[in-house]
């Protein structure tokens, strides 16, 4: 737990003074834990992203957008950054492999017309989000999964590879040593990435990708992949996204209640609190899961966005012209001690 605090402190200080640029202004942010809800940005286009990482993954995406790409290309362009990145253990490349030893990887994409494509426990690609898209544009299906998912991906061209590093392989031996099943999540704030974005025709889109919880048994899927669990739009409404213990959002169709939600009339703030605290109380075992943690963010047709978790440390990037590319600590139920 003393890891988690230190963790939780350094994110503090980590999002103090926090000066990014993207091709627009230059922001210093001063807010930290509890920051004021951002519901007031009327912007359009505008990004966000879940945890660090959502950083340059939005950057990217702006970058894109700018060059008048398509949104979905400008969304996976984003969403390959955190995937290539072998620093990142919880997305693509160098993510941590399941009890196995093996990566495999959960990602999905939507777009406006409520398009969809997902793969799922797909191993031995690097960008699973790309994947994702060729199931949405190429085929009948939202989902492939597997073996399935992989021979698809080698008929469109991608390249097989060994996505796993040599640090992760020698955590995962590490973890070996005691083999106890314990999804880590949120200790290093490098999770899985959810993208939401209100294009500048004020049309929604939306991705996801992960390596999914470390140390998971072997063919295990998590939100990720599912649409209306890690992510669901709806173009009239809204988007949402998911980040956390997957087992719990999927119990609870967690992005697609926060949609319907904003639907119904609540703000994305409203929209992910509710929804978390629909969590919490699914989770009467809560103290016995150390390890329970979800993230919401949303984001409406206004440009209006939240994120919302169930316990501390969670934060997402947030990118539009007005304001840059900046990190927003997201308000939560519980901190790691309650
Ligand atoms: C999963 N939701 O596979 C993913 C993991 C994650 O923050 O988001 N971690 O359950």
């Amino acid at each position: 737990m003393s890891n988690r605090r230190d963790f939780i402190k350094k994110t503090a200080l980590g999002t103090i003074g926090i000066s990014t640029i993207l091709g627009c202004k230059e922001i210093a942010k001063n807010e930290t834990i509890g920051a004021e809800i951002n519901e007031n940005t009327h912007t359009k286009p505008i990004i966000i992203s879940t945890w660090n990482h959502g950083l340059p993954a939005n950057e990217e995406t702006w970058k894109q957008l700018k060059n008048g790409k398509p949104a979905l290309d400008a969304i996976e362009a984003g969403m390959k950054i955190p995937e290539a990145d072998p620093n990142i253990r919880s997305v693509g490349y160098g993510g941590y492999p399941d009890r196995e030893g093996k990566v495999t990887l959960d990602a999905c994409i939507m777009d406006h017309e409520s398009n969809c494509g997902s793969v799922s426990f797909l191993q031995g690609i690097k960008h699973p989000i790309s994947v994702a898209k060729r199931v949405l544009q190429n085929t009948p299906h939202v989902m492939l999964s597997g073996q399935g998912a992989l021979q698809f991906a080698l008929s469109e061209g991608f390249v097989e590879e060994n996505l796993l590093t040599a640090e992760a392989e020698k955590d995962w031996k590490k973890w070996l040593e005691e083999s106890k099943y314990k999804p880590v999540i949120n200790i290093e704030n490098h999770d899985t990435i959810s993208m939401l974005m209100l294009d500048k025709d004020g049309n929604l889109c939306g991705g996801c990708t992960t390596s999914g919880a470390a140390w998971k048994m072997h063919g295990r899927v998590g939100d990720s992949p599912i649409i209306g669990a890690g992510l669901f739009l709806d173009n009239e409404v809204g988007a949402a996204a998911a980040t956390g213990l997957g087992e719990a959002v999927i119990r609870t169709a967690g992005s697609a209640m926060v949609v319907e939600l904003m639907r119904q009339g609540k703000s994305p703030f409203e929209a992910c609190k509710e929804i978390t605290e629909r969590i919490y109380d699914k989770h009467k075992n809560h103290k016995d899961m150390e390890y329970l943690q979800v993230g919401f963010i949303a984001l409406n047709k206004n440009g209006e966005h939240a994120g919302y978790s169930l316990r501390s440390g969670f934060n997402y990037a947030i990118c539009d012209e007005a304001q840059g590319n900046r990190m927003e600590d997201a308000q939560f139920k519980m901190t790691w001690d309650d």
